[in-house]
């Protein structure tokens, strides 16, 4: 059997502020349409794909905020999405930002669901690295609040089989971190998925602005060679509600090459077949883990979170 998905990445451009679910729903069929008829077997939308990027702004009304986060999945207003990647038979990974109340408190988490291509959620992650900050910083010309929205995830980083491989996912900021990576590794991933909504402005570091379409390959496609892995990744780009966000969606093979890559900073489709058995030739020699991997010297990496004393001593 094939084991060729084709693959679609569907670049959004920026959601206004005052767009409904409605009309965030329509878009993605819009796209997942284009990406069938494009001959897709699998879409993969951005980071919180149902609505403007909140976190850039400070927001203390607690309605309001919830106002963002979805309480069901699927809901009314994303059941449509659902039927139309059953009648299409088209997988996706969708991220959005959910409230989940099943443990009696509220809880905030910035999540990615994927679905199969009867419609089914088969898996969801919920972000582990969140970046930014849970204080206002009202001298910065937009917030990154995510420490203070949303709950670190708590559900790791699982792998899933379903569509004839290996499927992992991650959100964004975990995207720069190899742990997230190698943890999907560890776990045989031949398809890695991920959105993100990344400024092209860091208020913290502008010295750093210049580089970040440079960061975001460089992350995606080291995660992808290092774990002989294809990978998708997907943003929202454009100037959304002030604040300008970097593009340059792509797909990566296993051998960390870009192969498909969105060129606006609009909604775009790119599509690559992604030959899963392609990973092997990574995954059997030169990252072939059991072989090569020695994790008695890697225990800082569990020991440690920030950085500490240096451990060399001088020989003799
Ligand atoms: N959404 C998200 O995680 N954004 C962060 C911004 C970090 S500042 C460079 C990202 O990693 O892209």
């Amino acid at each position: 059997m094939s084991r060729t998905l084709i693959v679609a990445a569907a670049q959004m451009g920026p959601i206004p502020r005052s767009q409904s679910r409605q009309e965030a729903v329509a878009r993605l069929i819009g796209m997942m349409v284009e990406a069938r008829r494009m001959g897709a077997d699998l879409i993969v939308y951005p980071e919180a794909a149902l609505t403007a990027f909140f976190p850039h702004w400070w927001i203390e009304d607690e309605a309001e905020l919830d106002a963002w986060f979805e309480r069901e999945m699927p809901s009314a207003a994303t059941q449509p999405l659902f039927d139309t990647a059953a009648r299409l038979g088209i997988g996706f990974k969708l991220g959005y930002c959910e409230l989940d109340m099943t443990t009696g408190r509220k809880r905030r988490f910035n999540t990615a669901i994927l679905v199969d291509r009867l419609g089914r959620i088969v898996g969801k992650y919920r972000k582990i690295h969140l970046p930014g900050t849970d204080r206002h910083r009202p001298e910065h010309p937009f917030q990154n609040l995510e420490k203070r929205y949303f709950e670190i995830g708590d559900l790791g980083f699982p792998v899933w089989e379903t569509m004839g491989g290996r499927m992992g996912m991650m959100i964004c900021n975990d995207r720069r971190w190899p742990e997230s990576w190698r943890v999907l590794g560890l776990q045989g991933v031949e398809l890695a998925m991920l959105g993100y909504n990344t400024p092209v402005h860091n208020p913290n570091t502008p010295e750093t602005d210049d580089l970040n379409n440079f960061h975001n390959h460089l992350s995606v496609q080291a995660g992808a060679y290092q774990n002989g892995t294809w990978a998708v990744a997907v943003a929202k780009a454009g100037l959304e509600e002030g604040v300008d966000q970097i593009g340059q969606s792509c797909i990566v093979a296993p051998s960390g090459e870009i192969v498909a890559q969105a060129s606006t900073l609009g909604d775009e489709i790119v599509v690559a077949r992604c030959d899963l058995d392609r990973c092997a030739v990574y995954k059997k020699h030169i990252f072939d883990f059991a072989r090569h991997r020695r994790p008695e010297h890697y225990g800082l990496i569990l020991e440690r979170t920030g950085a500490g004393e240096p451990l060399g001593k001088t020989p003799g």
